[in-house]
């Protein structure tokens, strides 16, 4: 067991000194990631977490935890603030900006963000380590380093995160960049963000948060943060939809009734080619972006994103968003053959080719779940845990239990290298992805490049309740 200490950070940072950026003094305590000059930056936001009532498309207000954002500098596309929802402000940035984000914390108890898919430093990640109490401040700086995609942010505060994303902490967070502008993708109002959540409700109104074994679970369907209603208006044409899993542990088998999803990109930006797919299981975390055309279908007509049962013959289906054709001139856009020049990963440049490392998904003794039989312990890590700065490898997931594990490693995007499926087949594993689905029996490789910072970083279940029960390590890049 290795120690890592929160001292060396608090001193790299200083409180307060060396981020010429004024914050109120009302705030105890500042803690800064600081390596950017103040002139350097190109956006700086504000980001409070807050209780908040709102009603979301309720007939009753409720007391959710949000953030709100200020923009303090750059312009009006980087913060999109989503009226009556309870998510958070869509961040919208390009690739190579440099963003600065101060977060305040005014919620009850310890909270910090992690910037879901984006590879920063680990000062920058939201380890859990970092989080603040109530009053504090934690002030991110970071380059964009992504390619073009949708990531998005939450809460990552250890025993915790489960609670906090459930009561409404999450956000968007959308990169472009000049190899997708190229494109000419469809894009105003033919391009169109979900984040679909999951939700309980007392009668009183108030969330309703049960955490279990199997994870937290809500019978109301939520989209971009308010109840599901209508269906959405679209014209006959083509459109780029995006989606984000933002449930806690549900796991949506998506089918297109009537109409067909084309992938053009995953949770790392877009493919090298267009896929067509008629169903997949989606998982907490992960996104999907596709291209839909609604051209040939008539006025009036309706159509629906169904979740099929995870197991066929087992359950009912539910419509997740429905979709209506209106009248309306719609923006031609071109299908483009090639989407990017995205770069896969030979395997043969793991230095651990014949050796991965092997991680077993598996219950711990009692209650709760773990990696390889380890429980999350704050500042500690084996000896498989460390990995050499520069080099690339292969890491191995195995689920022997009857329940899915969406596993998320933290820092750069991975990929797919090979899947041994148990009973369900149908996850997505194109592109460059952060997190990767183990259904139950599933042997998954994946690899991945450790080339851009050294430090301290997690990788855990993404069902947030498998997570808050430990089902989280510390790896060491050296
Ligand atoms: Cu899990």
């Amino acid at each position: 067991m290795i120690n890592f200490s929160r001292r060396d950070f608090l001193q790299k940072g200083a409180i307060g000194a060396g981020t010429a950026f004024a914050i109120s003094n009302s705030w105890a305590s500042i803690f800064t990631s600081s390596d950017l000059k103040n002139s350097e930056v190109d956006i700086i936001i504000e980001l409070t977490a807050k209780s908040q009532k709102k009603t979301s498309g309720n007939e009753f207000k409720t007391e959710y935890w949000t953030y709100e954002g200020k923009l303090v500098k750059g312009t009006r596309e980087n913060l999109v603030s989503l009226p009556n929802s309870y998510l958070g402000p869509t961040i919208q940035v390009n690739t190579g900006d440099k963003v600065r984000v101060i977060f305040k914390n005014e919620l009850s108890e310890k909270s910090i963000v992690h910037w879901h898919g984006l590879d920063v430093s680990h000062e920058n990640d939201g380890h859990p380590h970092y989080a603040i109490k109530n009053g504090d401040s934690y002030q991110y700086d970071f380059v964009v380093e992504n390619r073009a995609g949708m990531y998005w942010y939450h809460p990552h505060p250890h025993g915790r995160t489960g609670f906090q994303v459930y009561q409404g902490l999450a956000g968007l967070f959308i990169v472009r960049d000049k190899e997708e502008e190229k494109l000419q993708l469809p894009t105003g109002d033919q391009e169109l963000n979900f984040v679909i959540q999951d939700r309980s409700f007392k009668a009183s109104g108030e969330l309703d948060y049960r955490p279990s074994m199997m994870g937290a679970f809500g019978d109301t369907l939520m989209i971009n943060g308010i109840k599901k209603s209508d269906p959405i208006k679209v014209k006959k044409g083509l459109y780029r939809l995006r989606f984000l899993n933002g449930c806690n542990a549900r796991i949506f088998n998506m089918s297109f009734t009537g109409g067909q999803f084309r992938q053009i990109g995953s949770d790392g930006g877009l493919l090298r080619t267009a896929v067509s797919i008629d169903r997949f299981y989606f998982a907490p975390a992960e996104r999907f972006d596709c291209l839909v055309d609604f051209s040939n279908f008539e006025i009036g007509q309706k159509l629906s994103i169904d979740s099929l049962p995870l197991v066929e013959g087992r359950g009912d289906k539910y419509s997740l968003l429905e979709f209506e054709i209106t009248d309306g001139n719609s923006v031609t856009f071109k299908k483009p053959a090639l989407l990017s020049n995205m770069e896969q990963i030979k395997k043969t440049e793991a230095q651990n080719l014949n050796n991965p490392k092997k991680f077993e998904l598996i219950p711990k003794r009692g209650l709760g779940w773990t990696i390889s039989g380890r429980a999350y312990e704050d500042d500690s890590y084996v000896d498989d845990e460390i990995v050499k700065f520069g080099s690339t490898e292969i890491w191995e997931f195995y689920n022997p239990t009857g329940m899915p594990h969406p596993m998320h490693i933290h820092g750069t995007q991975f990929q797919i290298v090979k899947r041994e499926s148990g009973q369900l087949k149908g996850c997505l594993d194109l592109g460059w992805k952060d997190v990767v689905l183990v259904m139950p029996g599933d042997r998954v490789q994946v690899i991945k490049r450790f080339n851009t910072f050294k430090g301290t970083f997690i990788y855990h279940c993404h069902n947030l309740e498998h997570e808050d029960m430990s089902m989280m390590r510390n790896f060491k890049i050296i």
